[in-house]
């Protein structure tokens, strides 16, 4: 016996790519498991009847000789009693999914990075010339619709276009999709957003009108981003911030909009870790003070030319430096004393001429090496940051070169030195772990 089924809690991708494969498994039972979303049990309270679904309980598992899951490919996503067959020998398993991560052993792996599991299946139902009935394209679309947040996540490839395309052909119907399908814009993100509006605050930033926004919300709620472009137009400026911060999981979404080329939302969020294009952009960052992260948005929006906070305050110094002549072997022995993975190397008048850090070190080959100067093995690529630049500078130093400590110049002299830690400690109020 063949058997179909999805992961657990399934949604409409799920109830979807469980359909789909039936077209492409005739002879297969479709498991659907115990738990399934809200939206998706008021859709089969009307739509049951026309799928033949099995419940977990109904299937005798020592008959199963073909195991076929959709949308997931993580044994513990499936319902329980599925899991009997995990042990059981000579089970063929195939999989048909787009998440990349999965525990599932299989010789068979249909896995392609879409935005919805569907969009493999409807591609396969196409080549094998499959026909489908209205009714099938409509679900095939709200699990595709669902997944993708009606083609706009970031996650959508081309093909999942092609078969919303595809699917539309086939006579999928817009009018019972959109009643099924959870609006992106619901109860909670309203709330949201009317909170959001009557804290409001405008200001200026140069020549643009600016607005950050802070709130704590409860769990996960999706479509902030959308709440946030509403904010940003509803307040009516040109550059528009959100943090909001999750309570219970400690953690904050910081989420930003900019309708002026000026200010790149990409870059201000890559250098929180985060990501996204010059118009729009999020980072997630845990266990942050948002206060902290206030300061630190403005700071690079501003492009911080006159922060407040110098770079003296949160250096590490007074600076060890290793002479140019050292051996060594010498070097090696003070960084282990001093705990440290790096120093920067002067010359007899003091002048920094190179930097050393444990990368440095993998390029001895022989232990004779141990005996030469310190110059033949330090990086010479120096990037040094004037005691007058802020962190956010700094920071930004260390993303683009890769590095990981900045010698604080001075007059020409080294006074201190930046490290990550130092850079974390201060945005983050807390040390990399
Ligand atoms: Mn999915």
């Amino acid at each position: 016996m063949e058997i179909i089924t999805t992961h657990k809690g399934s949604d409409f991708d799920a109830l979807a790519s469980l359909v789909a494969a039936r077209l492409i498994y005739p002879e297969a039972k479709a498991v659907l498991p115990g738990s399934i979303n809200a939206n998706l049990k008021g859709f089969l309270a009307i739509h049951k009847d026309l799928f033949n679904f099995y419940s977990p309980t109904e299937i005798d598992y020592d008959d199963v000789d073909t195991l076929i899951v959709v949308d997931t490919h993580t044994w513990d996503r499936l319902d329980r009693r599925v899991l009997a067959l995990r042990e059981k020998q000579d089970v063929k398993i195939i999989v048909w999914d787009h998440h990349t991560k999965g525990d599932m052993e299989t010789d068979e792996k249909n896995i392609k990075e879409t935005g919805a599991a569907i969009t493999i299946l409807v591609k396969e139902i196409e080549n094998q010339r499959k026909l489908i009935t209205p009714i099938q394209a409509t679900l095939f679309l709200m699990g595709l619709y669902e997944d993708t947040g009606n083609l706009t996540f970031p996650s959508t490839r081309p093909e999942d276009a092609y078969a919303a395309g595809f699917l539309l052909d086939r006579k999928a119907d817009l009018h019972i999709l959109s009643g099924f399908l959870k609006p992106a814009y619901g109860k909670k993100q309203k709330d949201i957003l009317f909170e959001m509006v009557q804290k409001a605050e405008r200001s200026a930033v140069g020549a643009f009108t600016f607005s950050l926004c802070h709130l704590d919300i409860s769990g996960r709620v999706q479509n902030l981003a959308m709440v946030l472009e509403m904010y940003r137009e509803i307040v009516n400026v040109d550059v528009a911030f959100g943090i909001f911060r999750d309570m219970e999981q400690d953690k904050c979404m910081v989420i930003g909009r900019s309708n002026v080329d000026e200010i790149n939302i990409g870059l201000v969020m890559r250098s929180m870790g985060g990501g996204g294009h010059p118009g729009a952009g999020s980072a997630l960052i845990k266990r942050a003070n948002p206060e902290t992260l206030k300061e630190m948005i403005l700071e690079l929006v501003k492009g911080n030319q006159h922060s407040s906070v110098r770079l003296h305050d949160i250096m590490s110094y007074p600076v060890v430096t290793v002479d140019q002549d050292s051996k060594v072997e010498e070097v090696a022995m003070i960084l282990r004393n001093l705990g440290c993975t790096g120093m920067p190397v002067v010359d007899k008048e003091e002048n920094l001429v190179g930097i050393v850090s444990r990368r440095d070190f993998k390029k001895i080959r022989k232990t004779k090496q141990m005996q030469s100067p310190i110059k033949a093995f330090m990086s010479r690529n120096l990037v040094t940051i004037t005691n007058d630049k802020s962190a956010i500078e700094a920071a930004r130093l260390m993303i683009k070169h890769d590095i990981g400590r900045i010698p604080v110049m001075e007059d020409n002299k080294v006074i201190g030195i930046i490290t990550r830690s130092d850079a974390m400690l201060y945005f983050y109020d807390l040390l990399p772990d």
